[in-house]
């Protein structure tokens, strides 16, 4: 037998004896078996955050980062596409090309995701979208959706401003209020700035004007100054987020106006969302007459998610978070929305030590 046939001969044995060994040990354990470390099979995640451009965000992010870790089984990719679409698309794709379990997507705004998560779904990768909803012609590009209702956030804003100007006899008329709006084309914009435009319809309060300020504190304050300076009649901010609310409030006593809820007599009173610590803390003081909470903790419904996908178990497509309406005085305690009450809760300091954001 030749030297090539004879090696053959020799691997095929050493071959078949490693397999027996392996199958042998499959079956018992032998010594050095029994204390190898279980290799765990994480669920490798990968996650598009919008950024970090409020107190909000950043609870979120705290929220499902803090959930998704390897002690509860996750593998976690964490992207910050600082506000940028073309970000969370590129950070999509990369998740796709370093095939993930799952992607976890908190959409910028509501449109142009059609194509991308068109290729997640042919690399056989379930997206979770969380906070804004995505506005796309196939609901099955996504397998589920965990945030608030928004339009209805809104509503109750303006349900309590309505409720509020007839305890205190203020005509409608006398209701001059101005839109701080969040970043445009988002589901949480979209729902607040229709909410109200639709309230000054609806009870016939003058709407000087809305404009956007991406959710931040330092440009909130640009366009208060500049509403401020437009309008010397302006008596209500409606902020579609507490930073913003925190940088109409400095505009407005930088420029020696009074924030407040004795709008008859020149205040102008703020109503602000999300209820994060820092516009809470402002409502303390006096100077966010309501703040509608938008519940940012989605960590815990996120992972529920996650692990019912993972086993094949069914989910529901849609999972809304509990929230609740703080406010600086008992004139209004609840309203009515969608033939739903809502119980407006008024602010204390151990309410507000008691909150996890
Ligand atoms: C709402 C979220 C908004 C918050 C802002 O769910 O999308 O974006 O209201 C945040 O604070 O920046």
């Amino acid at each position: 037998m030749s030297f090539i046939g004879r090696s053959k001969k020799f691997i095929t044995g050493l071959l078949l004896s490693g397999m027996m060994i392996s199958a042998f040990a499959g079956c018992g354990k032998t010594q050095d078996e029994s204390t190898q470390i279980p290799k765990v099979k994480y669920i490798n995640v990968g996650f598009s955050q919008v950024g970090a451009e409020s107190d909000w965000r950043v609870a979120n992010t705290e929220s499902i980062c803090g959930t998704l870790t390897r002690e509860r089984g996750f593998n976690l990719m964490y992207d910050d596409a600082q506000q940028k679409q073309d970000k969370q698309i590129i950070a999509i794709r990369n998740f796709v090309a370093q095939e993930v379990d799952c992607i976890v997507l908190a959409p910028v705004m509501e449109t142009g995701w059609d194509t991308v998560l068109e290729e997640a779904r042919k690399a056989g990768i379930p997206v979770i979208v969380v906070d804004r909803m995505v506005d796309v012609t196939d609901k099955d590009l996504y397998t589920a959706w965990v945030g608030s209702d928004f339009k209805t956030e809104g509503k109750i804003a303006c349900e309590w401003l309505n409720a509020f100007a007839e305890k205190k006899e203020i005509a409608p008329e006398d209701i001059h209020i101005v839109g701080i709006q969040g970043t445009m084309g988002g589901t949480a914009q979209i729902g607040r700035s229709d909410a109200l435009r639709d309230a000054c319809i609806l009870y016939g309060w003058d709407l000087l004007g809305q404009e956007p300020a991406d959710y931040a504190k330092a440009k909130s304050k640009e366009v208060m100054l500049g509403f401020l300076h437009r309008y010397e009649n302006v008596n209500v901010v409606y902020c579609e987020n507490d930073n913003e609310a925190l940088g109409a409030i400095e505009a407005i006593e930088e420029s020696g106006r009074k924030v407040g809820t004795d709008i008859a007599n020149g205040e102008i009173m703020i109503i602000s969302f999300d209820a994060a610590h820092s516009g809470l803390s402002m409502m303390l003081e006096g100077k966010i007459a309501l703040d509608v909470e938008c519940n940012p903790l989605q960590g815990d419904a996120l992972c529920e998610i996650i692990n019912d996908v993972e086993a094949g178990v069914d989910v529901e497509k849609y999972t809304y978070i509990e929230e609740k309406t703080f406010t600086s005085d008992d004139t209004v305690k609840s309203v009515i929305v969608d033939k739903k009450v809502y119980d407006i809760t008024p602010l204390t300091q151990e309410i507000l030590d008691g909150r996890e954001y």
